[in-house]
């Protein structure tokens, strides 16, 4: 062992060595769930010791070592199994066992990225990529209502599901509100979202919002023949209640496929999105992750990234997750940032910043299940049987100041179009309203299909035209 390495470990306390193993074998053998941390030690204490008391904090441990440890409470502790002094990482192995049986995500988050990132020890802990081993795939949820279901109802091949957000963000009445959807859905948008804190204001009663909603979307159906989506913000203030929601939603009339629960997954929390996920298996599960920031941007040195809140979200079962623009819309981001967590929610097998992730325990002794595994990334035949289970793929919502001329600059970006784009002001700002919006936005989609470029497909359509004169360069 290298000489720095041993001498960090002799500085540790007896304690602290219960905390590490950098010599541990084949980390990936299924025991653990493995995290790799950006890590800045504080409190005057070595990289090691640091991050050996991150281990104990996040596992089995406190600040001293007590009395009631046993043999076997010694086998749950999370150890740190690998560092990388010059890029100030650390790896530390969770045994699985540790996490509340049955599949429960806000459990983990509790541990790993709980009451350490307040501890004295950090200066700096940044939770950037996390591996699960087969043995716990199995016990979580996974998506089960998938972008593939939603592009089936709607009809839709090898495209983006276009969709906006009804804006202004609130002050609408439920009437009002539900105009501006038919508005969009009549110029040719297949789906519409409440924004992120649409509830049960005074002005807009929920009850009234779903009633108006569905009248509006049977009105464009019977005149468009053509199917569309609802996206309900079911975010509430107790469980009860946003049960209440789901219920009402449910039983207003709309057709399975044509409704969607959109949940707060970071305010309401995870608990919320995973009973959804469980009560509703036939409904399109949207995550929202308004106030990720506070945890994800690349300039807070304490939280956990985009590729993290994304991964948890799949494996909780979200149907998708908003996971930014990569810098073309209007929030921070990057490829690094955001195309990295959109392709490891949509594939079976993905490369993330440090771990590639297999989201299927796939017999590696199957030559042909592993080749099925690799071709099927994109249509998630998921095979029930003794052999293996996959966790079905979640879908990249891609939000935030996109409009009908950053379309394509995204697509060439993410290299994919299997998402849903949601814009607001893209939409909304178009000078000659949202049904034009809507249609700049259909153009600027058949303009990508027919590998046209906007602007000369806006020399024969309008809308477009008039939207790439508006937007452009602001
Ligand atoms: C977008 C949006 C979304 C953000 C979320 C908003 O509106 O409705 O909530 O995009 O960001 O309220 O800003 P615009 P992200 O289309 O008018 O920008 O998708 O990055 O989580
Ligand atoms: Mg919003």
């Amino acid at each position: 062992m290298l000489k720095k390495y041993q001498e960090l470990l002799d500085s540790l306390n007896e304690k602290q060595q219960r905390y590490t193993n950098l010599n541990l074998k084949n980390p990936k053998n299924g025991q653990y769930l493995l995290c790799v941390f950006h890590f800045v030690p504080g409190n005057n204490l070595n990289v090691l010791q640091a991050a050996t008391e991150i281990a104990a904090e996040s596992s089995t441990g406190t600040n001293f070592t007590v009395q009631t440890e046993t043999d076997f409470s010694h086998e749950m502790n999370a150890l740190v199994y690998k560092l990388d002094l010059k890029k100030e990482l650390v790896w530390i192995a969770y045994p699985w066992r540790l996490f509340d049986r049955g599949g429960n995500i806000q459990n983990i988050l509790t541990y790993i990225v709980g009451n350490v990132l307040g501890m004295k020890q950090i200066d700096a802990l940044k939770l950037l990529d996390v591996w699960f081993p087969p043995a716990m795939l199995e016990q979580y949820d996974g998506p089960s209502y998938t972008l593939d279901d939603m592009k089936k109802y709607l009809g839709i091949k090898g495209r983006p599901v276009l969709g906006t957000i009804i804006k202004p963000k609130m002050g609408l009445t439920s009437a009002e509100y539900a105009e501006v959807c038919y508005n969009f859905w009549k110029g040719g948008g297949d789906f519409v979202k409440n924004d992120e804190p649409q509830a049960n204001q005074d002005f807009c009663p929920y009850d009234k919002m779903v009633a108006h909603v569905k009248e509006a979307m049977d009105k464009v159906v019977k005149e468009t023949k053509k199917k569309k989506v609802h996206s309900f913000n079911v975010s509430a203030a107790d469980f009860d209640t946003m049960i209440e929601r789901c219920e009402l939603i449910k039983n207003s009339g709309f057709e399975l496929g044509s409704y969607a629960f959109l949940i707060d997954g970071i305010t309401a929390g995870w608990m919320a999105v995973q009973t959804l996920r469980r009560r509703y298996p036939d409904v399109f599960i949207h995550f929202h992750r308004a106030s990720h920031g506070a945890y994800t941007r690349p300039e807070n040195p304490i939280g956990f990234t985009v590729l993290v809140l994304s991964k948890f979200a799949r494996l909780a079962g979200a149907s998708g997750i908003h996971t930014g623009t990569a810098g073309v819309g209007k929030m921070k981001g990057s490829p690094k940032e955001d195309i990295i967590p959109a392709n490891n929610i949509l594939h079976l097998i993905a490369k993330g910043q440090f771990f590639e992730q297999s989201w299927a325990k796939v017999p590696t002794n199957s030559k042909s299940m592993l080749k099925l595994v690799k071709e099927d990334s994109h249509h998630h035949v998921i095979l029930e049987d003794d052999s293996w289970r996959g966790i079905k793929k979640c879908a990249p919502i891609i939000s935030g100041g996109l409009n009908p001329t950053k379309l394509k600059p995204f697509i060439d970006l993410a290299g994919t179009t299997d998402f849903i784009t949601t814009m607001g002001a893209g939409v909304h700002a178009h000078p000659d309203g949202t049904e034009a919006g809507a249609k700049a936005l259909i153009q600027a989609c058949e303009a990508y299909m027919k590998k046209i470029s906007i602007e000369k497909y806006g020399k024969t359509h309008n809308e477009l035209a008039r939207a790439i004169k508006f937007f452009s360069n602001k």
